[in-house]
């Protein structure tokens, strides 16, 4: 190869070839970096090959015979315009007046965040999204936002598929340059499980407003709007849309949930509003909100707050999509669902048929239906591929109105519930988690409190505790760390703060803080850290995407560069190849680079020799390469 690029080169070509050619003229290494990454890739491949991949060893596969993804045409030349020109073109606040000034109901599509964060686990690689942006962007153009960024993607993409969470941001944005992209943030917690020091909460959003999310929906897991701010001037700062968001919990016509009623909300609302936020969200992480009560809530918030309103829900329950309608009709300005092949169940209501229910009605979303088939098509051959992580919910639950699990917890506590050997109790967990949510006085739910909660549901059910023996202040326990760190005040404060009598058992006398956790954290020094960090990389360049990664996830960030430098970029792998490896007979494309594609076939596997080696034997564009890999079973 390297003979071939020298003999190529114009240089070479035009007789202009001295002997400082070579030395100064590093293109014609570009094979040998080309050829180190492509080695890594078929080390990867031949270690999955033989040992299978952790994360589905031992989980159903799927059928032999699915159908490959192949994403739809593009319809016309050029992208219309969206959401995204007006946002660079006008600014945010612009965004928001235009919001109030549309009759249609407007949508924002989740698939790509939380309608895989809820129903596999948060497991959808990036290949599987960036084939398909293009469409929605030719042929979605009348969509308000595609969510796909934040949550729990951020970690789980360094954490468990091996890729860098802002390239993915960054392929994403260009292959939509005319919608706008969303993500969720949680706040001071950002996107992690921690109150961070509001310097790397500033930096985080600074960064992710600069490698391409446009609407920011900013939420706390206590509603605590004081721990919200940070975040939320950051945004605005960034020139981006700030969607302030209010969590829903309970049922404002309860009367024994009094905490949570109309007022609380409209309240809540108008704090929101006085903190900047140019959208109101309304997050019903759960799936808790019922029709009637939504009719009630989204005039009152549209009466009293003034601001347009977005609106977020989960259909476990079965009649999310009652609730949307009723939304609507209520004069919502936009609302959250999933690609048909995405939706229902833990994840958002069903996107095609919201748009069939609003036709011909003077809220018609003007969206293509013929265009949603054609997407919902390939997302279906895409969740076909994950079939490991599918979590066998067969129904729709009512009991979501008793234990009030987020749905992206739910799947993802029922896993942890299982890794204890608790799964047959699994309804024995449910009643708990309320249990505890009563015990803790009647708290928000969602990440990171929920998890808090669901660790205390955990142990009491593995170690047959009942409420009463948990808050009786005679029996000593010992409380799991999530929840002392939050009765410390770590997370911030719930409406009317933590239950004395229990706060004095977990804390032991301790006394508990109730200022803004963000108050008494030190800023980081950010190029010192920088520093340290290339240190640690051996002298690698830290970009400042990779410097925000690891602020948030320092040991989780250290792993995937550890792991990057044995294996390569395998984000570009086919999801398949990724997962199970090859087989011989297999052949697969990966592209390494635009326009450079490796072409792999596997022609055979080993028998394990004495020292516990395998061969795998290839053939990579044509040349036969062989590797060799520890059988570790
Ligand atoms: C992970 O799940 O740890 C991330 C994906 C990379 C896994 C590689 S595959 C070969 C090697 N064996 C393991 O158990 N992990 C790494
Ligand atoms: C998250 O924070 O990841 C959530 O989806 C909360 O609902
Ligand atoms: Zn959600």
């Amino acid at each position: 190869a390297f003979v071939e690029n020298l003999l190529q080169h114009p240089t070479f070509l035009s007789n202009e070839y001295h002997t400082k050619f070579i030395d100064q003229t590093p293109e014609l290494f570009d094979f040998k970096a080309r050829r180190d990454r492509a080695t890594k890739l078929l080390t990867y491949i031949a270690d999955i090959s033989v040992n299978g991949h952790p994360e589905t060893t031992g989980r159903p596969k799927p059928p032999a015979d699915a159908r490959p993804p192949r994403a739809p045409n593009v319809r016309g030349k050029d992208i219309p315009d969206g959401t995204r020109q007006i946002l660079d073109e006008k600014g945010p606040q612009a965004v928001a007046d235009w919001m109030k000034d549309q009759k249609r109901l407007l949508l924002t599509d989740t698939t790509m965040r939380d309608g895989h964060q809820s129903l596999l686990a948060t497991r959808m690689r990036s290949v599987d999204m960036l084939l398909v942006a293009p469409a929605y962007a030719a042929n979605l153009s009348q969509l308000f936002s595609v969510e796909c960024w934040g949550g729990a993607t951020f970690d789980v993409a360094y954490r468990f598929l091996q890729e860098d969470p802002w390239k993915r941001l960054r392929d994403l944005r260009a292959r939509m340059p005319n919608l706008m992209t969303q993500m969720l943030l949680r706040a001071s917690n950002g996107v992690g499980y921690t109150n961070y020091p509001d310097n790397v909460v500033e930096s985080f959003v600074k960064q992710a407003a600069e490698s391409g999310v446009d609407v920011f929906r900013v939420f706390d897991s206590l509603n605590w709007v004081e721990n919200m701010r940070v975040a939320m001037d950051a945004v605005v700062e960034a020139g981006k849309v700030c969607e302030g968001t209010i969590c829903y919990t309970g049922d404002i016509h309860d009367p024994d949930r009094a905490k949570y009623n109309l007022k609380y909300y409209v309240e809540m609302g108008k704090s929101l509003r006085d903190a900047g936020a140019h959208v109101l969200g309304l997050k019903d992480m759960a799936g808790l909100l019922k029709p009637g009560a939504a009719r009630q809530l989204i005039t009152a918030l549209k009466d009293e707050v003034g601001l347009p309103i977005h609106f977020h829900t989960h259909d476990t329950s079965g009649i999310s999509a009652a609730t949307v309608l009723a939304a609507a009709d209520a004069g919502v300005h936009a609302v959250d669902a999933a690609m048909d092949a995405f939706s229902g169940g833990t994840s958002q209501p069903c996107l095609g048929s919201i748009v069939e229910a609003m036709r011909h009605s003077d809220r018609d979303t003007g969206l293509d239906i013929e265009a949603i088939r054609e997407i919902s098509n390939y997302w279906e051959a895409v969740r076909t591929q994950y079939t490991a992580f599918e979590s066998g919910l067969e129904a729709p639950a009512s009991e979501v109105y008793l234990h009030e699990m987020p749905g992206g917890q739910f799947t993802n506590l029922k896993a942890q519930a299982r890794s204890l050997g608790l799964e047959e109790r699994w309804h024995e967990v449910a009643k708990t988690y309320q249990d505890v949510n009563q015990m803790f006085g009647d708290i928000v739910k969602v990440t990171p409190s929920s998890k808090v909660v669901g660790d205390m549901a955990l142990m009491m059910v593995s170690q047959g505790l009942t409420r009463e023996q948990v808050e009786d202040p005679k029996t000593d326990l010992s409380f799991p760390d999530s929840v002392i760190d939050m009765f410390r005040g770590n997370l911030g404060q719930p409406p009317g703060g933590w239950p004395d009598a229990l706060s004095k058992k977990i804390l032991k006398g301790e006394k508990p803080s109730t200022d803004r956790p963000g108050k008494h954290l030190d800023p980081v020094d950010l190029e010192k850290t920088r520093k340290e960090l290339s240190k640690q990389l051996e002298g690698l360049d830290v970009s400042d995407e990779d410097l925000n990664g690891y602020l948030m996830y320092p040991k989780v960030f250290l792993d995937y560069k550890g792991r990057h430098k044995d294996y390569g970029p395998v984000r570009t792998l086919p999801t398949p190849v990724y997962f199970y490896g090859m087989e011989p007979g297999d052949e697969t494309s990966v592209e390494i680079d635009p326009g450079k594609t490796l072409e792999i076939v596997c022609q055979a596997i080993s028998e394990t020799n004495e020292e516990g080696d395998v061969k795998v034997f290839f053939e990579l564009n044509g040349q036969p390469r062989v590797i060799r890999v520890k059988d570790r079973h």
